[in-house]
């Protein structure tokens, strides 16, 4: 364990033009009501809160393909590499609050300029690895890696808002962890790539302690470098973490979560740190989960049932193993 003597910034994106819900540009004040600044505070880092970040709203920003808000986008991440940097630079632990995961782009990419040898941890239930061509949905949300990727260079069309970047990071720097909502498209990626990926069914058989291990062998054996963790809430089971516009069933368990960010805290190297797709909004109230208990219960456990009979039929789907 290294000591590196930390102060943290923390920095607030409230941005949502990544994906279609409204919402989730409400985490970070989320975020900061339950009290992260006092908590960390408490910890003894000394603790720098930047404030939110402005976005514009472009009025003229026609989709590229079927990808909505490009230019949106492509602005926001620009604003937040720049305030991501400055913060780096400055020596601080950084904490980008968000926001959708479109927002890594920029997070990732302002930490690359202060420490162009980063290595990435990408927490998430989904892979985020779309190009344009082959996302279902066109959310640019799902498809931040993507443009992070020196691999993926000749498979990306030039969208507009991002001539300001280029791709900085080889596959062989980044590992997923939580994987279990893969797009066809995306799995082909990730096999092409060979790219270190633990989905739940890994973290099933290994255990948390084992890929963690291999995780952090795999990016640190070579050298000691600074570690980006960009964490997407999603990445835990829905019923510890409602809030968020895509909820896949059968997340990390509490104790597996925060075990990951227990480890990534021993090696001493974590540099930035996203926390992103908090959408207070979406959180059932006690009212709503009351009123509407035995309906809910019904469908979840129609949910359940179906998702048995499919697995027990035909298996885990390609992209989950
Ligand atoms: N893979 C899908 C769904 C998705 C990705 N990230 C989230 N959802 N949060 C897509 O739209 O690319
Ligand atoms: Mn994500
Ligand atoms: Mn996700």
């Amino acid at each position: 364990q290294q000591n590196r003597s930390h102060s943290v910034a923390v920095l607030g994106a409230p941005f949502s033009k990544g994906q279609k819900r409204r919402g989730v540009e409400h985490g970070p004040k989320a975020i900061r009501d339950a009290g992260l600044v006092e908590r960390l505070s408490n910890l003894d880092y000394a603790v720098h809160d930047f404030g939110d970040l402005t976005f514009k709203h472009l009025e003229k920003d026609e989709h590229f393909m079927h990808v909505p808000f490009p230019r949106t986008v492509g602005r926001a991440n620009q604003l937040l590499s720049g305030a991501v940097s400055g913060a780096v630079g400055a020596g601080h632990t950084c904490i980008m609050l968000g926001g959708d995961h479109s927002l890594a782009i920029g997070s990732v990419e302002g930490h690359a300029q202060q420490c162009p040898d980063l290595c990435l941890i990408w927490v998430d239930a989904h892979a985020d690895i779309n190009t344009p061509l082959t996302s279902p949905s066109g959310n640019l949300h799902g498809q931040s890696v993507a443009f992070l990727l020196k691999d993926l260079q000749n498979k990306m069309p030039e969208v507009p808002g991002f001539s300001w970047m280029k791709p900085f990071l080889s596959a062989r720097d980044l590992v997923y962890i939580g994987l279990r909502d893969v797009d066809p498209g995306e799995h082909i990626i990730l096999k092409t790539l060979g790219i270190q990926y633990f989905s739940m069914r890994d973290i099933d058989r290994m255990g948390i302690q084992r890929v963690m291990e291999v995780t952090l062998d795999h990016l640190l054996a070579r050298k000691q470098r600074p570690i980006h963790l960009s964490f997407d809430i999603d990445a835990f089971d829905p019923s510890l973490a409602p809030a968020t516009g895509t909820p896949v069933n059968g997340g990390l368990t509490y104790r597996e979560g925060i075990y990951v960010t227990e480890e990534i805290h021993n090696t001493g190297l974590l540099s930035v740190m996203d926390v992103v797709e908090v959408n207070p909004t979406l959180g059932a109230t006690p009212e709503a989960v009351d009123s509407d208990f035995s309906k809910l219960n019904q469908c979840r456990h129609m949910k359940t049932h179906l998702e048995f009979a499919k697995k027990a039929t035909k298996g885990p789907s390609d992209c989950e193993k």
